[in-house]
């Protein structure tokens, strides 16, 4: 079966030619991402949509939110389509507009007129809270340069609402040199229950959304200590949506593109210890034998969402293209997508 897929993609590739571009998220499965021309995070691969205007069809093998962003950042004529638009992600799915605006109604009459609360919301989130951030002078971060982000929003307000996720949110003000006791957190599911008094969100200079992403929740100060004592010397490279914790345990960490090119750089003999995704782990373990390479947590982590993207659902979309039917494409309306992009452009402007 995995035969016949591979002769069909193929087949369908070399019919659509220039017109198509394939994107493939590094969490992506090996029998996926053997197919993308380009390969990288969702901020990368979005950008790289745009710069292939000859592209008339973007696959992107990858979830929801990120269809969405390069539909927003694509050009009209490009189409973008998810190939099982089951792919969602979960963490992305703990904040949505009916909530975002529950808190901000209730920050802002807690507050009163001089609230300054600047909305970061991480790339992973629906293109709706893009375009909240993007007319309330708020902005997007992805996980490489979120402490650029959070210095510009800190430079126009007095405080941030960061969402959805918690720990990359927590991370990174942490790093900026905001302290605990600065911090609070706002549950959406009980959000009269605010982990914080009145006076401590007074006192916040940054509101965290409590979301988070499951995959990276699984690793643990444990594990790294067990990495350390089976492998001494060893360097531990950890993503900054995991708990705290386990980023100040850690030797590094940082974003996809940052775990690459840390493990691309490094000479033969290095040995790692990685808190990420799995496919991700498992594809720079063979890229380099020289290295030793091995993922922190000993049983399987893989996103299961990402993991929704199978060749069978990349075979029926391409094969729809060439019978002139576009299914599974992901399009955001205009007003919202115009707002988004005032997110995502003043992100832009900010590298
Ligand atoms: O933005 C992305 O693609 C994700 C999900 C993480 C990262 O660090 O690249």
């Amino acid at each position: 079966q995995g035969e016949e897929l591979d002769r069909r993609i193929t087949a369908a590739r070399e019919v659509l030619g220039e017109k198509l571009v394939i994107l493939g998220h590094h969490y992506q499965r090996d029998e996926i991402i053997k197919y993308a021309d380009y390969r990288g995070d969702s901020f990368k691969l979005a950008q790289l949509a745009a710069a292939r205007p000859q592209a008339q069809y973007i696959v992107f093998c990858g979830v929801h939110f990120m269809a969405e962003s390069a539909d927003v950042l694509s050009a009209a004529h490009q189409k973008v389509i998810l190939p099982n638009p089951t792919a969602g992600c979960s963490m992305a799915d703990m904040a949505n507009i009916a909530e975002v605006e529950e808190c901000w109604d209730v920050l802002t009459e807690m507050l009163g007129e001089d609230a300054g609360i600047i909305p970061v919301t991480y790339m992973n989130s629906a293109a709706n809270l893009k375009a909240f951030c993007g007319r309330n002078g708020g902005v997007v971060c992805t996980s490489s340069n979120a402490p650029t982000v959070m210095r510009w929003a800190f430079s126009q307000g007095k405080r941030v609402l960061f969402f959805p996720d918690e720990h990359l949110g927590r991370n990174t003000a942490l790093k900026y040199g905001i302290t605990p006791e600065q911090m609070v957190v706002w549950n959406p599911k009980n959000p009269l229950l605010m982990e914080g008094s009145e006076e401590q969100v007074e006192q916040a200079k940054i509101i965290l959304w409590k979301g988070y992403c499951s995959t990276h929740m699984r690793f643990s100060v444990e594990q790294i200590a067990k990495a350390r004592a089976d492998f001494p010397g060893i360097k531990v490279l950890v993503h900054p949506e995991c708990r705290q914790e386990v980023v100040a345990t850690a030797d590094l960490y940082g974003s996809t593109e940052y775990i690459v090119r840390q493990i691309e750089q490094a000479p033969a003999g290095s040995q790692w210890a990685v808190g990420t995704e799995i496919n991700l782990v498992h594809r720079l373990a063979e890229a380099h034998p020289e290295q030793l390479i091995f993922c922190l947590d000993p049983v399987v982590c893989p996103c299961s969402t990402m993991y929704r993207i199978h060749p069978a659902y990349l075979a029926w979309v391409l094969e729809a293209l060439l019978e002139g039917e576009v299914i599974n494409q992901v399009s955001v309306d205009e007003e919202t997508a115009h707002w988004a992009r005032v997110a995502l452009e003043r992100m832009l402007s900010l590298a």
